[in-house]
């Protein structure tokens, strides 16, 4: 890495800040400063990129595409003056013109091109390929508009439009030249070509994908990968004068239907919604991505196709581009003019699949019908895969009738899109090993006893780059003082390992205590600025952010807090370690029950927070528009990290590494990979509680519980639920569909049932923060979890 240089780095800055406003340096408003600066950025990258691009256009190494329908990379100026090693000049610089580096980036609009967990890993993947220094890009959409900004408006979750292309975005570059069209509709013709039976498309509507790259930057190293993102264009703009009426009407039509390919990011999360434009979108990447590739190996090999899967892997991020193993078949098939067994192989070879959810709803099953219409080829092939399939499998299982047919791809009338990515695939991942697990033993048992040898556990990993080096910047430069910087490394996160023996030693703790109370006076100062709620730093953060989901359950937390209120009230002067609850996240728009929980936060946090007799022993905080940036300033600020999912319903998270690589304790279930942060940290140095996976499966397998059993032994939970009721926290209204889905609908998600350990573990954590000196070496302990914590 080329060194920056302060003074010409200065002199330059100047200069293009001049450029970008046309104005004298002193005019400049942060905009003008946001934009020269990513200017140069751009400048010092692309010249690199370049360089990278032509030694990936030689194939020598394997290379890894990354297709998937959500990128939520998080603001990138910072980000690439870290990697680029100017994070030591470019302040100091700013600071010397008298300007606000803070003020500077947050002029980036954050890109909400994902919807959370599935979205963002795409984005740490890609950056620690990146600082591994391997050849791997990402191959998605470029959605006009994002995930939608969330405004907190009567207590209620508000939906805004999120226009983050409106001010132009610096770090893309548009490749018009590298389109390509993308057909829909139509029907499928055959005809003999020397006597050969071929597949033509006709009477399509196309529609052009325009790329977009944006560089993905190694961490001081020389790599320099892309993520490819796609936009929708119609193919070509009609000469409207010539058009009649009719005809002009018809033209801007198809003109909007082009667009609307990638007009919005699906707001779901967890959920799956049939919907023939999410289908549009799903086959949309995957084409466009697989012909550029396609193009770009056959440049590469002498026009044949042979060898591809030696030198491509296609990673399918969850089922989203299921389409991919159609669509490659389709391309060696008709295109290339492969036999199927061949194409088969290849394909299978080249394909890879991650799942992230166990929930059904999720699991994405599109009608044959749909499926039919739109992709008319694609679906024969599909029909063909599944053929040779059901075959094979009765030729091999005759006595396994049941099985065989609950793994086709094709039945009840839909398209079982797991099924066709797991029989397209070599390998099949699950993201933590519980959820591996249950993928095996539940939820592909039938595959996993067909194909064992293609399921895999590759549990989760976040970037330390983003989340710790970035975000905590003085627990980053503490740490180097105390241990050394080898840690920073790629792949050498273990080496704070070397932090075990300080978990002892009170001048380390002491100055850990430090760090995690400036951030917390950030946040606190933060919260005040946007939302006008004073915050008590010396009270414990206790910390629940994350999509907001049934399975989840904040539900559980915000009861929990209306006891802990309730107590309170009845018991004046008890002895309570204050605490501050903060909540984000946002609920998919047409998920009512998530909404119903955002306005119960938001209702409880009036009523406690003007509550002047229990003033600065409890705060509750619901913070808007939770996105990457508000994470990367909340996760350095937690004392507690909330993951209390369900046991068996979260395939893994990665909040709870983000919470954990900033020393905050986690207190959770044995869920996802809470469960291996438990082994690694050791029970003593985390706070778990409620049923176990298997618990959980056990009382569904009989039906659930009787949560009335549990309202009618436990008072404190006949108050809370109650107060749901009668107005208690809010005399406007009430909440009855969460009081009904506890219990009259038999609360599906153990709420209830989970309530009373949660509430002791809650105490219990109380009671270790009483002893500060053991809270301190417990933070300490966290580190050596990071082993855990890829890369
Ligand atoms: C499907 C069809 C139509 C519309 C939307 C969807 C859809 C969209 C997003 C279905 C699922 C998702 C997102 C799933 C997701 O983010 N899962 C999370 O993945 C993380 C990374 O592996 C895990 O850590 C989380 O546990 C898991 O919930």
């Amino acid at each position: 890495m080329k060194t920056l240089e302060k003074a010409s780095f200065k002199k330059a800055f100047i200069k293009k800040v001049e450029e970008v406003s046309g104005e004298d340096f002193s005019e400049s408003t942060a905009q003008h400063q946001y934009e020269a600066l990513s200017e140069l950025v751009m400048e010092e990258i692309t010249a690199e990129w370049a360089v990278n691009n032509s030694r990936l256009h030689k194939m020598e190494e394997k290379q890894i595409y990354f297709f998937s329908i959500e990128f939520l990379i998080g603001r990138l100026l910072k980000a690439y003056i870290n990697n680029l090693g100017w994070d030591d000049v470019v302040p100091e610089v700013l600071c010397e013109l008298g300007l606000d580096y803070e003020a500077i980036q947050a002029k980036e609009h954050d890109p909400a091109l994902g919807n959370g967990g599935l979205g963002r890993l795409m984005a740490c993947f890609l950056d620690s390929t990146a600082a591994m220094g391997f050849p791997g890009h990402g191959n998605g959409i470029r959605y006009k508009f994002g995930l939608f900004e969330q405004k907190i408006i009567n207590n209620e979750q508000v939906e805004v439009a999120d226009n983050w292309l409106k001010n132009g975005y610096p770090f893309e570059i548009a490749k018009p030249d590298k389109s390509v069209i993308v057909k829909y509709k139509g029907n499928v013709r055959t005809e003999m070509v020397n006597g050969k039976l071929v597949f033509i498309h006709e009477n399509y509507e196309p529609v052009l994908a325009v790329p977009y790259d944006v560089p993905v930057q190694g961490y001081h190293n020389k790599t320099v990968n892309s993520l490819r993102l796609w936009s929708a264009q119609p193919v070509e703009d009609f000469d409207l004068s010539t058009f009649n009426q009719g005809h002009f009407l018809k033209a801007m039509q198809r003109r909007s239907e082009a667009e609307a390919i990638s007009q919005i990011l699906y707001p779901n999360d967890n959920g799956f919604e049939g919907k023939q434009l999410r289908l549009k979108q799903e086959y949309f990447f995957v084409c466009a991505g697989l012909k550029r590739i396609v193009r770009r190996y056959k440049k590469f090999n002498h026009g044949s196709m042979d060898g591809f899967s030696d030198k491509i892997c296609i990673h399918i991020n969850d089922t989203h581009p299921a389409l991919c193993v159609p669509e490659l078949m389709r391309i060696l098939i008709d295109e290339e003019n492969y036999e199927w067994d061949k194409a088969w192989d290849m394909t299978v070879k080249s394909i890879s699949f991650t799942n992230h959810t166990v929930l059904p709803e999720a699991l994405e099953k599109w009608p044959i019908d749909m499926v039919k219409e739109l992709l008319p080829r694609v679906y024969q092939i599909i029909e063909e895969i599944n053929r040779r399939f059901v075959n094979d499998m009765n030729w091999f299982y005759p006595d396994q009738e049941a099985r065989n047919y609950s793994i086709s791809i094709l039945k009840d009338g839909h398209v079982h899109m797991a099924h066709l990515a797991i029989i397209g695939s070599h390998s099949v991942n699950g993201v933590a090993e519980l959820h591996s697990k249950i993928l095996r033993e539940e939820t592909f048992k039938d595959f996993y006893a067909v194909f064992p040898e293609r399921f895999h556990s590759v549990t989760n990993g976040v970037t330390p780059r983003r989340f710790l080096m970035g975000s905590n910047p003085q627990l980053k430069t503490l740490l180097n003082e105390t241990i050394g910087d080898s840690w920073t490394m790629p792949n050498k996160l273990s080496s704070l390992e070397a932090l075990l023996p300080y978990a002892a030693d009170a001048a380390f703790c002491e100055k850990l205590g430090a760090v995690k109370r400036r951030n917390k006076a950030h946040l606190a100062a933060y919260i005040n600025k946007s939302q006008g709620i004073q915050l008590n730093p010396d009270s414990i953060f206790d910390i629940q952010v994350k999509r907001i989901h049934e399975y989840k359950r904040q539900l559980l937390n915000a009861l929990h807090i209306m006891y802990l209120y309730n107590t309170l009230k009845a018991y004046p002067n008890m002895d309570f370690v204050p605490k501050t609850y903060i909540f984000a996240g946002k609920a998919a728009p047409s998920y009512y029950y998530a909404k119903e929980v955002i306005r119960l936060i938001n209702v409880i946090a009036d009523k406690v927070n003007n509550d002047t007799t229990v003033n600065d022993r409890l705060k509750v905080v619901f913070v808007p528009n939770f996105n990457v940036s508000v994470a990367e300033m909340i996760y350095p600020a937690a004392e507690i990290s909330e993951q209390i999912s369900t046991a068996g319903k979260e395939a893994s998270g990665t909040g709870n590494m983000k919470f954990m690589m900033n020393g905050a304790i986690t207190l959770g279930t044995m869920d996802g990979a809470n469960v291996e942060i438990a082994e690694a940290v050791g029970m003593d140095n985390i706070f778990t509680f409620g049923l176990s996976d298997v618990e959980v499966a056990n009382y569904n397998a009989h039906g659930g519980y009787r949560s009335l059993d549990i309202y009618e032994s436990d008072p404190r939970i006949q108050e809370v639920l109650e107060q749901l009721i009668n107005g208690f926290f809010s005399n406007t209204s009430t909440f009855q569909s969460i009081y009904d889905s506890l219990l009259i609908h038999n609360d599906t998600y153990f709420v209830l049932k989970d309530f009373a350990s949660y509430a002791d573990i809650h105490s219990a954590s109380s009671a270790v923060y009483r002893d500060q000196k053991k809270m301190a070496a417990n933070v300490g302990c966290q580190y050596c979890t990071l082993r855990n914590v890829l890369k």
